[in-house]
């Protein structure tokens, strides 16, 4: 193994969540980057406002800030993913080993923190795509600290897998028999928060992935081929891929239709009953269902609400673990409180 100091590039935040997208650069070659690369000379612990060049080509015009000791620089990129892609590729040519997006930040990126805990917030911020993710993730070590002042009830945090599925988006498929209304309401979820992103503010506006925010919860969203038999081979198809992607969901929206009654049913769904603005064709009030309309939108605040209540997502300052260490800590101080301690609140 190869000892020698690394030079690490990787971009902090999740991609398609902001409209400023910040690379991180740590190791010796930082400064010769800067210099090769940014149009001001790098001043220790301050911020700089210049160009970011390749050659005659200017890339962005961000925001540098380069640590006290030059052990690493975050260039505050504007999000768009050719910046980024650009930013990435010549940070690559200059020597850098540039990491995958979306994954918790290495130590070796982080430096010194006060506590361990401090570190794996650090460490997880490019996971948190939505700002409900980013607040709670910020309010854990102090949540922490206020909870062992007291007395911790370790078990019900242990239960508490919110923050974890605030960084990890859940898979939601919206299943149903063809013709319910099933993409009318994938877009109803997807509309107000599809991710955008912008090379510059107010020019090129791209539309990012498949990822919906339901109430602060970011979601990959499935919309599925109604489930039906059929002979049509690209149907058949369809129908096959998609129910691979039924399997692997964390939860699936089940959409019954107002005005037809339903062939067959989709167990340990959330079930809503779509198009009652038009008038009811079954018996349905029995049902555990929402009554919902994805052509006018009622009844889909209820429904965001019950898919963020799934996840568990609660108030954003209750103490919550986010790492598979800090869960099998948890484990064990179910039986052994001390255990506790290895946190490093
Ligand atoms: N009146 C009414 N029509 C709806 C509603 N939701 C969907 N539709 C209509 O039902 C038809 C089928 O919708 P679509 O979303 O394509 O169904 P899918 O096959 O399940 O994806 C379209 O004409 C929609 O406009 C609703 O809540 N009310
Ligand atoms: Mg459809």
């Amino acid at each position: 193994m190869n000892d020698a100091p690394d030079n690490v590039a990787m971009v902090l935040t999740p991609p398609g969540a902001a409209a400023i997208a910040v690379l991180r650069l740590c190791g010796p070659g930082v400064a010769a980057f800067l210099q090769a690369h940014f149009s001001k000379p790098p001043r220790a612990g301050f911020c700089m406002h210049g160009q970011l060049r390749d050659g005659e080509t200017i890339i962005d015009d961000p925001v540098v800030v380069l640590a006290e000791d030059g052990a690493w620089a975050e260039i505050s990129l504007h999000g768009g993913p050719w910046i980024v892609r650009c930013a990435c590729q010549l940070a690559q040519r200059g020597g850098f080993r540039v990491l995958p997006a979306c994954l918790p930040t290495p130590d070796a990126a982080i430096g010194p923190t006060e506590s361990p805990l401090q570190g794996e917030m650090l460490a997880a911020l490019p996971l948190a795509k939505t700002q409900l993710a980013i607040k709670t993730l910020l309010a854990q070590p102090a949540a922490w600290q206020k909870a062992l002042a007291g007395r911790a009830d370790v078990a019900a945090i242990l239960r508490d897998e919110s923050l974890w599925w605030l960084l990890h988006p859940p898979q939601i498929a919206i299943v149903g028999e063809p013709n319910v209304g099933k993409s009318t309401l994938a877009n109803q979820l997807f509309g107000r928060q599809r991710s955008i992103t912008a090379d510059l503010p107010g020019t090129t506006r791209d539309w990012v992935g498949e990822m919906a925010n339901i109430d602060g919860l970011a979601v990959t969203l499935v919309d599925t081929p109604g489930q039906r038999q059929t002979d049509d081979p690209i149907e058949v198809a369809a129908i096959a891929a998609s129910q691979g992607k039924i399997a692997s969901s964390h939860l699936t929206i089940e959409v019954l239709d107002a005005t037809h009654p339903p062939q067959r049913r989709w167990p340990d769904s959330l079930s809503v009953i779509n198009k009652t603005d038009l008038p009811a064709a079954w018996e349905f009030s029995q049902l555990d269902a929402l009554p919902i309309s994805a052509l006018t939108g009622a009844g889909l605040d209820q429904l965001r609400s019950r898919i963020v209540q799934r996840f568990g997502i609660g108030h954003p300052s209750r103490p919550r673990w986010w790492t598979p260490r800090q869960k099998e800590i948890l484990a064990r101080a179910l039986s052994d409180p001390s255990a506790l301690r290895e946190l490093g609140v």
